[in-house]
């Protein structure tokens, strides 16, 4: 036994706390902390590898870094916001809000910054009458955890694009998630590769002001306009001393959302079809050029991929100093970018905006679960889950954000919430009949997730003639293929027969 370990009973049937570690504090982490205290479960520790908290909204710090859901939204529940100052709010403010809502909950006093997680292992140790998930962190210290939340997000691993001599460019060159601010733009020339959301915002953010702009397409986006507003010091005044009222707009955007960008990705053809065209008047009236547009114009379905919400892209990329290069990329040398028509742009700044790693979700933590089964190994870059927070074999450890839940365009904040309540009932099950473990059931995880597999044909993801980050290696978008609203009632109603609710777990443990 190594120190450090204590000996200890099943929380649940010897009525103590558990002690839960959640891995990261992003918006995922941060509600579980608030939201577990609330329900009585106080003995909690947060790993973050970083020394903030804010998850993605930390790590982004790209110029026009925004939020393409409606902040009324884009909000906990518990902590709604009547300073937000825009209807889309910009990144720095999100930021300030996740940083002011874990200073105003005491969330901050539970979580241990610069303490990224090395390993997880479900094991049975010779001093525990329970098995325990073992957590080393990467500075070698290990302790003993009743039950792991993984609330790490889903796309943290940014992706280098596979292109030759990508190293010998002499100029600056970074990710879009790792901006190098100390990269002079006013007047330079500056190449972007790829057109996802986050190279629209970039693009439409920096084009006035640098030299040249040169977009590297590989597949042309469908685009709709952000409707941005900017909020009135009446508006907060009034919402301040009401504060009720911001439930209006909240309940507005949520149902709006299920039922615009949400029905239109299952099978709402309809609704589809306005999305379509809302994105063609879109770029009709914003792209006057005649070749650049049908440059522009995908030859797949609108929301296939991601739907981008931007309003500056288009403008950015129809004035002078833009160029959209949509020939392959051959290589990348010192000076620039060379494409296969034989053209060499030279750049003094090139931006990769190539996105992430869409299969990642807790790895590359290493968790290892009953029989020593191997989390990287069990998912094979296809991750699934039961219902996106549990998988078969690896009881009491709870994902927040995991596979196959309903991302697109909805506020992942109101997921993230309705998953911690169910954890939170998980919890309560357990306290309440003395269970030692929950996992999901092999039978339940095989048949929700056959049950998906024959519902994706009828996405647009699927049947939208694209392909995007939803897929992962089994060659299936991974993602909710029914109404999102369905996923969100099945959150608020467990059903405990889908899940091994077990006493007696020791012999199961890796040893
Ligand atoms: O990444 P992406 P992102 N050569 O994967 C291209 C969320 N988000 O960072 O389409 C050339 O969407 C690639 O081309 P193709 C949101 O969920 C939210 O933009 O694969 N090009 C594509 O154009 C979003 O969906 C907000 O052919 C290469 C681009 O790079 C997700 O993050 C804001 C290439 C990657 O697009 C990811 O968005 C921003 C190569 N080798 C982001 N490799 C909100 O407002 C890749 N590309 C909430």
């Amino acid at each position: 036994m190594q120190e450090g370990i204590n000996a200890g009973a099943p929380w649940a049937s010897s009525g103590r706390q558990p002690k839960i570690a959640i891995v990261g504090a992003g918006m995922s982490g941060i509600a579980a902390v608030i939201k577990l205290r609330k329900a009585g479960y106080r003995n909690l520790t947060v790993y973050e590898k970083a020394d903030r908290v804010g998850g993605t909204w930390r790590e982004n710090t790209y110029p026009g870094l925004s939020c393409d859901i409606p902040s009324r939204w884009y909000s906990f529940r518990f902590a709604l916001n009547p300073e937000w100052t825009h209807r889309f709010s910009y990144g720095p403010e999100i930021q300030a809000y996740l940083e002011k809502v874990a200073r105003d909950f005491d969330v901050e006093s539970a979580i241990r910054f610069g303490t990224a997680v090395k390993s997880l292992d479900y094991v049975v140790l010779p001093s525990e009458e329970a098995p325990k998930w073992r957590l080393v962190t990467e500075g070698g210290e290990t302790s003993l955890y009743d039950v792991v939340i993984s609330a790490t997000g889903i796309l943290h691993q940014p992706v280098m694009p596979d292109i030759p001599g990508l190293t010998s460019f002499e100029g600056a060159i970074f990710h879009s998630a790792h901006w190098d601010h100390s990269a002079e733009l006013n007047g330079k020339r500056v190449g972007v590769i790829g057109t996802g959301s986050t190279a629209a915002q970039i693009i439409g953010d920096i084009t006035s002001r640098v030299g040249e702009m040169v977009v590297f397409q590989r597949t042309p986006q469908w685009m709709v306009p952000l409707p941005q507003t900017e909020y009135s010091p009446g508006l907060k005044r009034l919402l301040r001393f009401l504060p009720f009222l911001q439930w209006l707009p909240y309940f507005f955007y949520f149902f709006a959302g299920l039922r615009t960008f949400g029905a239109a990705t299952v099978g709402d053809k309809k609704m589809q079809e306005r999305i379509s065209q809302a994105c063609l008047t879109n770029l009709a009236q914003n792209v006057p050029d005649r070749d650049l547009r049908a440059r522009l114009t995908p030859d797949y379905q609108a929301a296939c991929k991601r739907l981008i919400l931007c309003s500056s892209f288009y403008p950015a990329i129809s004035s002078e100093n833009a160029e959209l290069v949509t020939e392959k990329i051959q290589e990348i040398d010192a000076k620039g970018v060379c494409t296969e028509d034989g053209q060499h742009y030279e750049l003094d700044v090139l931006v990769l905006a190539t996105g992430f790693d869409p299969s990642a979700f807790i790895l590359p933590t290493k968790v290892t679960g009953e029989k020593g089964l191997d989390l990287e190994e069990f998912w094979h870059r296809a991750p699934r889950a039961h219902r996106a927070v549990a998988m078969p074999g690896f009881p009491n450890f709870w994902m927040l954000e995991g596979p196959t839940g309903p991302v697109g365009n909805l506020s992942l904040i109101t997921i993230s919430e309705h998953q911690i309540d169910f954890v939170i009932q998980m919890l309560d099950k357990m306290k309440r009949d003395g269970h030692a473990a929950i996992s999901a059931r092999e039978e339940s995880y095989v048949g929700y997730n056959d049950a998906m597999r024959e519902a994706l044909p009828n996405t647009v993801w699927m049947s939208g003639g694209c392909t995007s980050w939803y897929m992962d290696d089994s060659g299936l978008p991974n993602l909710y293929p029914w109404a999102p609203g369905r996923y969100l009632k099945s959150m608020r109603r467990p059903k405990f027969e889908e899940f091994h609710l077990r006493d007696e777990v020791a012999a199961t443990a890796s040893a």
